[in-house]
């Protein structure tokens, strides 16, 4: 039996797909190691500052802090993924936070699958209700959700942090992030691979 050069690779590659499970973070600047918001979208309310907040990963995390009754302090990595990110791939997110709250202040972590062109085909927020940090704001505690890409990813995916407030005029969030990853496991290109891989693999046996 004669195995041609191209399908050894292509049975190499899929080997080695499966093998690995090949997750590929795409995040950009998770751990905020620019020293800024460089591949963050902001949407401040309040300060959002990027410094040697005693981080967990490298030399820099960064800080929402939100003094403004009733509003949201945002940042977003958005729209990143894109021609990576296949609709139904299974999706890990991590992340370390640590903060403090005055009345009915929150953090939330929610995640968006984008369409290309504008709106979502999927969100969710992770964990389906705020993070529950250590009560004490020094303290940083580490995040791990599992989702699915949504049925159509064509605009990447977007994974918001936020520090919101309540109402109340006393109501405050400062909440600390870092070593933000967002893993995704190409899945179904790996099992096309592993497809066509076998049905090589079928047509060998036969003519042989
Ligand atoms: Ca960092």
């Amino acid at each position: 039996m004669k195995i041609t050069q191209p399908l050894l690779a292509l049975t190499t590659v899929a080997a080695l797909t499966a093998g690995q499970a090949a997750a590929v973070d795409v995040a950009v600047n998770g751990g905020f190691e620019s020293g800024d918001f460089t591949g963050w979208q902001q949407f401040p309310s309040g300060t959002q500052t990027v410094a040697g907040f005693d981080p967990t990963e490298g030399l820099f995390a960064a800080n929402l802090d939100n003094t403004n009754p009733g509003s949201a302090s945002l940042i977003k990595n958005n729209n990143v993924g894109i021609g990576v990110v296949n609709p139904g791939d299974p999706i890990t997110i991590t992340f370390d936070a640590r903060g403090a709250f005055g009345v009915g202040g929150v953090a939330f972590a929610e995640f968006f699958s984008e369409i290309s062109g504008g709106g979502t085909s999927a969100s969710e927020i992770l964990g389906g209700a705020p993070l529950a940090l250590d009560p004490d704001p020094a303290v940083w505690k580490s995040f791990s959700f599992n989702t699915v890409a949504g049925p159509d990813v064509s605009g990447g995916v977007t994974l918001q942090l936020t520090a919101t407030t309540g109402a109340d005029p006393s109501s405050s969030a400062s909440v600390f992030y870092d070593n933000v990853v967002i893993d995704v496991v190409p899945e179904p290109t790996s099992l096309a691979l592993l497809g066509l891989g076998g049905l090589m693999a079928m047509r060998r046996r036969r003519s042989a």
